[in-house]
């Protein structure tokens, strides 16, 4: 089997760096190691910046986005028992869209599909060889048990945190700058309207708490745990009452219950390699960098990550043969000098919202002071906004 680009992974971002490279007729294969139903139903981020909104309508896999997706244009910071919004729309002249990863991926596997290319699921034993060569290849296992070596110039690490690619680049080569926080997030999906119409982000003495949603029918709410919490321990009814604390102001917050449809707990860690590409092998997505989901930046740095390296194909299949590895020789230090600002955003509200072991009443104070000075400066709360609703590409 032959392409011109190998895709480890059908996540948001090997699915659309596929699509960005079949719109302009270079080929790819894509490979999955779970189920094409498992990939379409894990639940993940929610939140899309709005230049991940414009990539995906250009990329035209935007259409049940724009239907289905809720437009916001600010979020509410919750602090000191009072609540403050920060207001993109006027300080940015931008916003953020509600729509859920799993919904992104359906529409990206579908738009794969409607392609006819390659796209296959629950692959396993995969491997990559001749990362220094200009004729790399890929040896994986068919869901049907055959074994397949698939040929080609470039292979795209979209494969994750725990995938294959970043492991299979020698010792020595990738340095690894990681910061590991004190506390995770047990997050919930439930069939329940949403308690606001906008994002509501609580700094409380027993610990952060984020409301959220996938549409007007279903909530998506997340409070503060610790990174080993027991679920066990959280019964619904638990939950809830967290949360409504948690949430509450000193007027009284009234968040309506529903029934849970999915409880989990997600880790917290920032986590970025450098550098992300090594010979014909280039690394996006969380196969390359990870940040705490407080800034809803995962998936929108995916998607930011692949279109740059999917302009480095372009340019490399249709430049002039002298200049052709130009732009892909560029890819990593061009991604990593916008990921470093989505860490610094990231790690940044992290602290700012969550309460830590860590800290002592001097940090206490301090993140108060910091949150009362975002609530009350325009310049405070423009640096928020225009990190939160996306960094230029
Ligand atoms: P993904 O992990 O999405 O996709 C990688 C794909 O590669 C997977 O489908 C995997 O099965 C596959 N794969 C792995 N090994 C392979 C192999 N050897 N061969 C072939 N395929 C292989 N981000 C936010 O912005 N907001 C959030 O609230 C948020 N919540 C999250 C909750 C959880 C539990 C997790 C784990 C992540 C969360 N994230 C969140 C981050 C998340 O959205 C990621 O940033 C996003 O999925 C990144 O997309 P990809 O880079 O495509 O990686
Ligand atoms: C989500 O909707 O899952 C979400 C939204 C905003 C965040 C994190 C997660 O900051």
């Amino acid at each position: 089997m032959r392409t011109q680009v190998a895709i480890i992974g059908a996540g948001p971002a090997g699915l659309l760096l596929a699509q960005l490279l079949h719109l302009r007729g270079i080929d790819s294969v894509v490979l999955e190691i779970k189920s094409q139903h498992y990939v379409e139903h894990r639940v993940r981020a929610g939140l899309l910046e709005h230049q991940s909104v414009d990539i995906l309508q250009d990329a035209g896999v935007g259409e049940r986005m724009m239907r289905e997706g809720l437009q916001h244009e600010g979020v509410e910071l919750r602090f000191a028992g009072r609540g403050h919004r920060i207001d993109f729309a006027a300080l940015t002249g931008r916003g953020v869209t509600i729509y859920g990863q799993q919904e992104v991926v359906k529409d990206l596997v579908a738009a794969r599909l409607a392609t006819g290319r390659p796209l296959f699921f629950e692959v396993s034993d995969v491997s990559v060889h001749g990362l220094g060569t200009s004729s790399p290849h890929v040896r994986f296992r068919e869901a049907n048990g055959s074994e397949t070596v698939l040929q080609c110039d470039f292979i795209a690490g979209c494969d994750g945190f725990h995938g294959i690619c970043r492991p299979s680049i020698p010792a020595g080569v990738l340095k690894v700058f990681e910061r590991v926080y004190p506390f995770a997030w047990l997050g919930i999906l439930a069939d329940v309207a949403p308690a606001s119409d906008e994002l509501i982000y609580a700094n409380h003495e027993r610990g952060f708490a984020l409301l959220t949603m996938r549409s007007p029918t279903v909530s998506r709410l997340y409070l503060q745990c610790a990174p080993d919490e027991d679920l066990a321990q959280w019964p619904d009814e638990r939950i809830w009452s967290e949360l409504a604390t948690r949430l509450s102001t000193r007027d009284g917050f009234d968040l309506p219950v529903g029934p849970i449809t999915q409880k989990g707990v997600t880790p917290m860690r920032s986590f970025v390699v450098e550098p992300m590409q090594h010979g014909r092998l280039f690394l996006a997505g969380d196969a390359a960098h990870i940040v705490p989901p407080t800034g809803a930046k995962g998936m929108n740095s995916a998607i930011a990550d692949v279109c740059v390296l999917a302009e480095g194909f372009v340019h490399f299949y249709g430049g002039q043969r002298t200049a052709r590895m130009e732009k892909l020789n560029t890819y990593s230090t061009k991604c990593l000098r916008r990921i470093w600002k989505v860490q610094r955003f990231s790690w940044w509200v992290t602290t700012l919202m969550h309460r830590s072991d860590e800290d002592n009443d001097f940090d206490r104070r301090r993140q108060l002071a910091e949150l009362d000075y975002l609530a009350s400066s325009q310049a405070a709360a423009l640096t928020f906004a225009e990190n939160y609703v996306g960094l230029p590409i």
